[in-house]
């Protein structure tokens, strides 16, 4: 299996996380993607390539090119503005009840006041090289995409920062832009056929359900913590469902604390068959291991097995799979918990 990875992921690289009121080293960290790159160059059968350079726009067919632009300067901006500092963080968000009964208004110049205009939470800073291991993450997503449609059954992304939590116009939750989504569109656009995106980890995929809630050729579909008490708590819910022509194209499915392998398994089994029967061409997985019983913050209860079982059983759909890698923050078993859901994946392949 094809392993698409490159060590400029790295440029992201946070010191801390502003999350439940204080300071903590970050949960989102460089080390996480070498310890997956460790785990699987620990088994030859995994062959790693490095991404090629796509550029901006397959990024633009997705997200607001605002978003972009402020992304590729904000740091500097910041610097320039306020002085030296490591990590960049809003700390005035552009929320719509400001301006209640006055309209839109101005959109002010100010890096603060932009800041808190594309982001929407705390715990996602800005460092130097946030932008380029963004940018490198899309790549990563998309070269792994490139390898699936050239032939590969099933190819893996390893994907640094994460994207699902990012919206058309906001990034967050430690994600800058939604490389799922970037390749689910690419897909469907190029190859003019439907595309699923099936979203496991342990947090509902917010900005994946966002871009396609209202298209007909992409299908999302997840499994999550209930965002009654879950992040990001204001989606995720199951009369979510989509709308306009992706009526019914959208499908969440949130799940109590402490869900098991057993029950977990049955609920992914049942949105496989509404994935096979949505008829897609391409299955792109938004790969968050998370769920994970020892997850440090997260609530389910899934053992390093169940994983595998897991790879399987998206596998025994029998359709062609770009896994991207999301979530995942018990460093000591995200390397085994990562390979044993690809080693599943790759079963009959
Ligand atoms: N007390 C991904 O897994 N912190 N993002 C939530 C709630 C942010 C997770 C803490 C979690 C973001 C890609
Ligand atoms: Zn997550």
């Amino acid at each position: 299996m094809k392993v698409v990875y490159t060590l400029r992921h790295r440029l992201h690289h946070p010191e801390h996380e502003f999350e439940a009121s204080r300071f903590q080293p970050p949960f989102e960290h460089p080390g996480r993607a070498e310890i997956i790159r460790a785990a699987l160059a620990a088994d030859d059968t995994f062959r790693f390539v490095a991404p090629d350079d796509w550029g901006t726009a397959p990024i633009e067919a997705v997200h607001d090119s605002g978003l972009v632009r402020f992304l590729e300067t904000a740091w500097a901006e910041y610097q320039d503005a306020h002085g030296t500092t490591h990590d960049v963080v809003p700390d005035f968000f552009a929320l719509g009840g400001l301006r209640d009964k006055m309209g839109p208004g101005a959109e002010s110049r100010s890096i603060s006041a932009r800041l808190g205009r594309w982001c929407f939470e705390t715990t996602t800073p800005l460092t130097q090289g946030t932008y380029d291991a963004a940018r490198s993450a899309v790549d990563v997503a998309l070269s792994t995409a490139a390898a699936v449609l050239a032939g590969d059954r099933v190819a893996y992304g390893l994907c640094r920062p994460p994207g699902h939590h990012a919206t058309v116009s906001l990034y967050g939750g430690y994600c800058f832009f939604n490389n799922a989504a970037i390749v689910a569109h690419h897909v469907a656009s190029t190859t003019g056929s439907k595309v699923t995106v099936l979203d496991v980890d342990y947090h509902h995929g917010n900005g994946t359900q966002q871009i396609f809630y209202d298209r007909d050729d992409v299908q999302f579909v997840s499994l999550h913590g209930d965002p009654l008490r879950a992040y990001p708590y204001h989606t995720g819910y199951a009369d979510e469902t989509g709308t306009g022509p992706g009526a019914g194209t959208n499908v969440n499915v949130p799940l109590a604390a402490r869900t098991a392998p057993d029950a977990y398994l049955d609920r992914l089994g049942d949105v496989c068959e509404q994935v096979v029967g949505f008829g897609p061409a391409v299955v792109v997985v938004s790969l968050g291991v998370d769920t994970f019983e020892q997850d440090p913050i997260s609530d389910l209860a899934l053992t390093t097995d169940s994983f595998e079982a897991c790879g399987r059983l998206v596998a025994d759909m029998g359709l062609p799979m770009v896994v991207l890698q999301e979530g995942g923050y018990a460093d000591d078993h995200l390397g085994e918990n990562v390979s044993r859901w690809l080693l599943g994946a790759r079963a009959d392949a």
